[in-house]
């Protein structure tokens, strides 16, 4: 059953987190069900008065290097599942490194190494960690890595070689829903990798999808599923059909939108780094995200990148625009600003 909330208890919602109050599910179960402009407003208003307590008007900025897009999973929802066949590239040793040399001194607090499950990389993980290195060496910069389910014994060689962070999103708790996402992939094996990493030092990022089917029920225990994890980022993203994959022509009538989720997040979990990621919808849509309780802008490319997104919203625009220069002049005009690096690896704990 929906709660009913008076207006006054809806506007002290942000104090009342900020004093230590946890949602209930009956609490979620309203909030996720909020379909008006107005309440969704106060939302997002609570969920920034949040994050301001936390984090002010401080922003941090990631980096994203998507080095190879050969995979050997078949993800439903995703452009680079090995089924589709699309034109891939690995970058080399060498073109990571010049990579780097080019992003020195732009402005970004951490570096994400992403890749698909690249047979390559899986086949001697050590190629990976040799990856880890470099970067470290040329940047210096705090490395978010989202290599998929690698093994521990590498994940302990990557940590010593200086990653911080592991991204690995179960994309939902609702272990029928992830079955047909995550296709012929372990659940437990995902969650495991993950809580491995966080005992061993890492800092972890989960996340889930919306738009693909999980309605108010399944969100909940999407919400539960990470808090267990005590992650120290969480993330939501819109589906985006891809074509040439199974979800191509998937359409979702929820109203679970991605805006609703993230404000939710930010409530849920105060203190951590939600991301507004440029990957959906760009810059115009990293206001509306940071608006709505974000604090971390991601898959910002090296600029007059040739690299790829994931979703990729601007797949087939001419021109991209997810450098960072646009990205801290949109901050400013909306009083916004870069944070410190210290401030960022204060959070890391490094
Ligand atoms: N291959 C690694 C893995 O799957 O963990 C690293 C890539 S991972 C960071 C890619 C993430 O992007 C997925 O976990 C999913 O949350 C998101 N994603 C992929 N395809 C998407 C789509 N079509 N729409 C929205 N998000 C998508
Ligand atoms: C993003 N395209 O932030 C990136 C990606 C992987 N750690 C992050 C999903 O939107
Ligand atoms: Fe591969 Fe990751 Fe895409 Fe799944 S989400 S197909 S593991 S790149």
């Amino acid at each position: 059953m929906i709660r009913k909330v008076t207006l006054d208890e809806f506007d002290m919602l942000g104090e009342k987190i900020i004093k230590g109050y946890q949602l209930s599910d009956d609490d979620l179960r309203f909030l996720l069900s909020l379909e008006s402009e107005e309440d969704l407003k106060r939302l997002y208003s609570a969920a920034q008065k949040v994050r301001n307590y936390y984090f002010g008007n401080r922003v941090f900025l990631n980096c994203f290097i998507y080095f190879s897009t050969y995979c050997k999973n078949q993800c439903s929802f995703c452009y680079y599942n090995c089924k589709n066949e699309i034109n891939r590239y690995r970058l080399t040793r060498e073109e990571i490194r010049e990579t780097c040399k080019a992003l020195k001194g732009a402005g970004f607090h951490m570096i994400d190494l992403t890749m698909g499950e690249d047979p390559y990389y899986y086949e001697d993980p050590n190629r990976f960690v040799e990856l880890i290195q470099i970067v470290k060496e040329e940047l210096g910069l705090p490395i978010m890595i989202s290599p998929g389910v690698m093994d521990n014994a590498t994940l302990l060689k990557a940590r010593e070689k200086g990653a911080n962070f592991l991204a690995l999103y179960q994309e939902t708790y609702d272990t029928e829903l992830y079955q047909k996402l995550r296709v012929g992939q372990s659940f437990d094996g995902r969650v495991n990798t993950r809580l491995f990493a966080k005992e061993q030092g890492y800092c972890v990022e989960d996340g889930i999808l919306t738009g693909v089917g999980n309605d108010i029920e399944s969100t909940i225990l999407s919400l539960r599923g990470m808090s267990k994890n005590d992650p120290d980022m969480v993330r939501v993203m819109t589906f985006l059909p891809q074509e040439g994959t199974p979800l191509e022509g998937f359409s979702d009538r929820s109203n679970l939108s991605e805006l609703k989720i993230i404000s939710v997040l930010r409530l849920l979990f105060p203190k951590c780094l939600i991301p507004a990621s440029l990957d959906l919808e760009g810059i115009n849509g990293m206001v509306h995200r940071l608006n709505a309780g974000a604090n971390i802008v991601t898959s910002i490319l090296p600029s007059d990148s040739r690299l790829e997104g994931v979703a990729n919203y601007d797949r087939d625009l001419e021109e991209r625009d997810r450098d960072i220069k646009n990205v801290i002049i949109r901050l400013e005009a909306m009083g916004m600003e870069p944070a410190q690096q210290d401030e960022f690896e204060a959070i890391l704990g490094c």
